[in-house]
């Protein structure tokens, strides 16, 4: 079988469907999201030719902010936008083979935003598909050529395609000259290109920025002086976008400035941006990414410092915090913060750029570490307070729900650098509009709309029956994708091991990495706690008591190693290398399987992905087996290197049916793992 297939570049994205005939439109309204919603539905048309569809804007009590009704004859909503998402729905049902019952959609987060981790002279932090999209460099930031607006209108729509309707323009290590007059001309017309979309533009801010850009004398929050700058600039920014979102703050955390440089809490620092930003409507997101070297367990400290603050927030302030309780790790239990805030809107924030997910080099579908999280019982309203229902309204009346992404978009021309990179930016989206959905089915729509081959390639002889597609390519790949988080935990930081990264780039390993001098909780070590007794991190009662930041049944629960699961073992208890494991092995032979059958799982996800060949336009084939190439290499690295390292401590052989290591440890210590 030889399909004609077309290179692709990736740059489609999941929106490459081309129209399959005509479709008749009837909407009595007219505007620029209208215009956008009928032009995509002309477009990408896949349903009988001829038939007709009526776009109607009108209120109806079971529809929900942007949501919609839809059957295969008409989208209902209250909004324009609720049309355009309606229409996206509709294309994706019918290029997925799913059937258009009536039916409702509601958003699950009112807002769903993406954060740009991206710097103003054009870099961006954690970034590894190449340079902003936004800013260019130093020089000539600021300008906004046709190019860039051709670009961000893509990005605009890809977005709106999946339901995200916020965008966070900068980094949140935010530089102050972000809010001088000429950066802010420059916000402005990237939100009007944004606009049309449905997506709202938000910034990061620099909390010195009145000192530092205003050349007064401090940034104390309560000085007068202070409010009144945030007060003009705010103005200054609502003149040029009325819908402008609000502001993200990373106070306090790793060197920024924050309230507590003046004797200042969170709550006043947030507070007085909420109030200038109030009269307009924006929200502060304000991040409890924060922990200081003095304490014994930074998994400890957002929840420590803030905890006392709830309730002592302003109803537009929305406290940001991660999924986890240390950093993006491949895995972690969730933050004890989600659901115990009872007072305080709290956002979930994640991170599609994988960072410590093998970066733009490893096939890592993060789906199933969100739903994991989200699907996370808290226990704090009684059996079944999920992560999600604690922050989408369901269980907290909350003011403004919200739920943000940290992006991995850059110049690279398939936008995310690794093609099945932006699988995790489709699924972001997804989730943040039904946080239910399972990770199986975002798998099979994205796999459908980013690989089937179009209409047009199937009208050659060789046509591929969807039949053989499906079993072909679809089921085996989607297996792949979604066994590949449990691999990278595998080759990775198995049972609950965490932060083993080697130091800054945190791509390879490294939990030797402890140079002389750096903060403990910069180090490996710190979470290891390796030695001749054993490894883990102790958070029972008898520990640092991490486990009573937890409502119970969960605090009983992790805290006793019998009950612990085995998933979070290590990151919960410090246990000698021959304690007995559920299936009857010793910690140290269950932990040498779980690295070796990681990296097996890679070796496996090879085959698979070499088999698909022919169901794959070389380009895109070509690069994803490069990069499996240099995953399993990497991995290979992990084990190697963790195994070595580790069995110094437990001085116990490594099972003899497991492959021996190939790298030497040494080497290893000594290698620079830059990503590539
Ligand atoms: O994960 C860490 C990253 C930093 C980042 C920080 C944060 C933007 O290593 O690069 O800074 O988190 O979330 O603030």
């Amino acid at each position: 079988m030889a399909l004609s297939l077309h290179a692709e570049n990736g740059h489609n994205l999941w929106l490459r469907s081309k129209s399959t005939g005509s479709v008749k439109i009837i909407c009595s309204k007219s505007s620029v999201t209208l215009n956008i919603a009928k032009q995509e539905l002309k477009n990408s048309w896949q349903g009988k030719s001829g038939a007709t569809i009526e776009l109607l804007v009108k209120s109806d009590p079971l529809i929900k902010g942007d949501g919609f009704k839809i059957n295969s004859g008409k989208i209902q909503a209250n909004t324009e936008l609720g049309i355009l998402y309606g229409v996206y729905e509709l294309l994706r049902h019918q290029q997925t083979g799913q059937s258009i019952n009536n039916e409702v959609s509601n958003p699950s987060y009112e807002r769903r935003i993406l954060d740009h981790w991206d710097n103003l002279n054009g870099t961006i932090e954690r970034g590894y598909a190449g340079l902003s999209i936004f800013w260019h460099n130093e020089k000539d930031s600021f300008t906004v050529t046709e190019k860039d607006k051709i670009l961000w209108q893509e990005y605009a729509r890809a977005n709106a395609s999946i339901g995200i309707n916020g965008a966070v323009l900068n980094n949140v290590n935010a530089s102050p000259q972000m809010l001088s007059s000429e950066c802010l001309k420059k916000v402005k017309a990237i939100a009007d290109v944004l606009r049309p979309f449905g997506i709202r533009t938000y910034l990061s801010v620099n909390f010195a920025s009145p000192a530092v850009l205003g050349g007064l004398k401090t940034s104390d929050p309560l000085d007068v002086e202070v409010i009144k700058w945030w007060e003009t600039k705010v103005k200054e920014i609502y003149s040029l976008i009325p819908d402008f979102g609000g502001f993200l703050v990373k106070a306090n955390s790793e060197g920024q400035p924050g309230p507590q440089d003046f004797g200042r809490t969170h709550a006043d620092g947030a507070n007085m941006m909420a109030d200038a930003l109030k009269p307009f409507g924006g929200i502060v997101m304000w991040r409890a990414f924060v922990y200081s070297q003095k304490e014994k367990d930074r998994a400890m400290q957002a929840y420590s410092e803030f905890m006392p603050l709830d309730g002592k927030f302003r109803n537009n302030v929305i406290i940001q915090v991660k999924n986890g309780p240390v950093d993006f790790q491949p895995r972690e239990p969730f933050s004890p913060l989600f659901g115990a805030m009872k007072k305080t809107s709290v956002m979930p924030e994640l991170q599609i750029t994988q960072e410590y997910l093998g970066q733009s080099i490893h096939m890592v579908f993060l789906a199933t570490m969100w739903e994991e999280f989200l699907q996370s019982d808290t226990y704090q309203e009684g059996i079944g307070s999920t992560v999600a229902r604690c922050t989408d309204g369901s269980i907290f009346q909350q003011k403004y729900t919200a739920i943000a992404g940290v992006a991995n978009i850059g110049l690279d021309t398939n936008w995310c650098g690794h093609p099945f990179a932006q699988a995790n930016w489709y699924a972001f989206g997804r989730l943040t509009w039904n946080d239910r959905l399972k990770s199986e089915q975002i798998a099979d729509e994205w796999l459908k709309l980013t690989f089937k081959p179009t209409a047009q390639e199937n009208k050659t002889e060789t046509t591929v029956l969807p039949i053989e597609w499906n079993h072909n390519f679809l089921i085996p790949v989607k297996q792949m994708m979604l066994e590949s988080r449990e691999a990278a935990v595998n080759y990775m930081m198995p049972l609950g091991l965490h932060h083993i990264f080697a130091g800054n780039n945190h791509y390879g390993p490294g939990p030797w990495y402890a140079p002389k001098g750096l903060r403990p909780d910069w180090t490996p070590p710190y979470y290891h706690q390796a030695d001749t007794n054993g490894i883990g991190f102790d958070r029972t009662q008898t520990g640092s008591n991490a486990v009573s930041q937890y409502r119970e049944p969960l605090n009983s629960k992790f805290n006793d190693v019998k009950t612990c699961p085995e998933i979070y073992l290590l990151w919960f208890h410090h246990l000698p290398w021959n304690y007995q494991m559920k299936r009857g092995r010793s910690l140290w032979a269950e932990m040498c399987y779980h690295y070796e059958n990681g990296l097996k799982q890679v070796r496996e996800f090879q085959k698979v992905w070499d088999k698909v060949q022919p169901y794959v336009d070389p380009e895109r084939f070509n690069l994803v087996q490069n990069k499996l190439r240099k995953q399993c290499i990497n991995a290979q690295e992990w084990k190697d290197g963790c195994l070595l390292y580790f069995q110094q401590f437990s001085g116990l052989p490594i099972p003899y049916d497991i492959e021996r290591p190939v790298n030497d440890l040494n080497d290893l210590e000594n290698r620079n793992f830059s990503k590539e």
